[in-house]
């Protein structure tokens, strides 16, 4: 595989993706490519100190401008500091969720606007976008299930609201997979582990420089 790229994983909470991520990563690394495992919000200090802001905020919580910014400059540290220098370094990055997130749950879920947050992501990273994105399509059942049996306990901020705020990221995946076919694989999450990860390594196949 002679060209990095950038991938993502997207999803509702509880979906799978960092099943797939870390399988995904293990893969590459066996085939002799080296990858990166990174995860948003965090990655690099500075970024990790920004998810521990976001998921555990204080009392009075962050109004929705407040936390789409601070998802944005999180990013940006992560972009700068870790995704840009690998991929330079011909090192394939593999992110447990990137952009479509802040697009889902800020500018769709809350509020902000879609346009809104493309624009923080234009200043803050440059506009970068993944080579692929796949999008785990889950039920919410099946989610909260996995939820309720994974070993972290733990829920954030963010997973704690609302079920109609939840249906509205889902949605608003669904219609960002829509609108870039090109970039986003939608697939079904709720079959067994490899086979999942078996339809994420086809989705790779035709990215250019994977083939030869
Ligand atoms: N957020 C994030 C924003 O609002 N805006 C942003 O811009 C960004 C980047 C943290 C929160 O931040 C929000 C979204 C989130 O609310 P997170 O840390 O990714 O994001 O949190 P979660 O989505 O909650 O991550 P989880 O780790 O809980 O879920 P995953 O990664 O989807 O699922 P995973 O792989 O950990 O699996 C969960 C459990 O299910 C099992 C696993 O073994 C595990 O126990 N499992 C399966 N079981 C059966 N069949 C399968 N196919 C399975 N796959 C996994």
């Amino acid at each position: 595989m002679k060209q990095a790229h950038l991938i993502s994983f997207e999803g509702g909470e509880g979906c799978g993706k960092s099943t797939q991520a870390r399988l995904l990563a293990d893969w590459l690394e066996a085939q002799g490519v080296p990858a990166v495992l990174t995860r948003e919000p965090g990655g690099t200090p500075g970024a990790e100190a920004i998810r521990q802001m976001v998921l555990d905020p204080p009392e009075t919580g962050w109004s929705a401008e407040a936390e789409a910014l601070l998802f944005a400059a999180a990013r940006a540290d992560h972009v700068a500091r870790l995704i840009r220098p690998a991929l330079a370094a011909g090192r394939w990055v593999i992110c447990d969720r990137f952009i479509d997130s802040s697009l889902a749950y800020q500018g769709a879920a809350s509020g902000i606007g879609l346009e809104q947050v493309r624009q923080l992501h234009v200043i803050g990273s440059k506009g970068l976008l993944p080579s692929k994105t796949i999008l785990l399509d889950v039920p919410p059942h099946e989610a909260a299930r996995r939820i309720k049996r994974r070993e972290n306990q733990q829920t954030d901020a963010i997973e704690e609201r609302s079920a109609a705020y939840h249906q509205q990221v889902a949605a608003a995946f669904r219609l960002l997979a829509q609108q870039e076919p090109e970039r986003f694989v939608v697939i079904d999450g709720s079959g067994p582990i490899s086979g999942i990860q078996e339809q994420v390594r086809f989705a790779l196949r035709m990215l250019p420089g994977v083939e030869g």
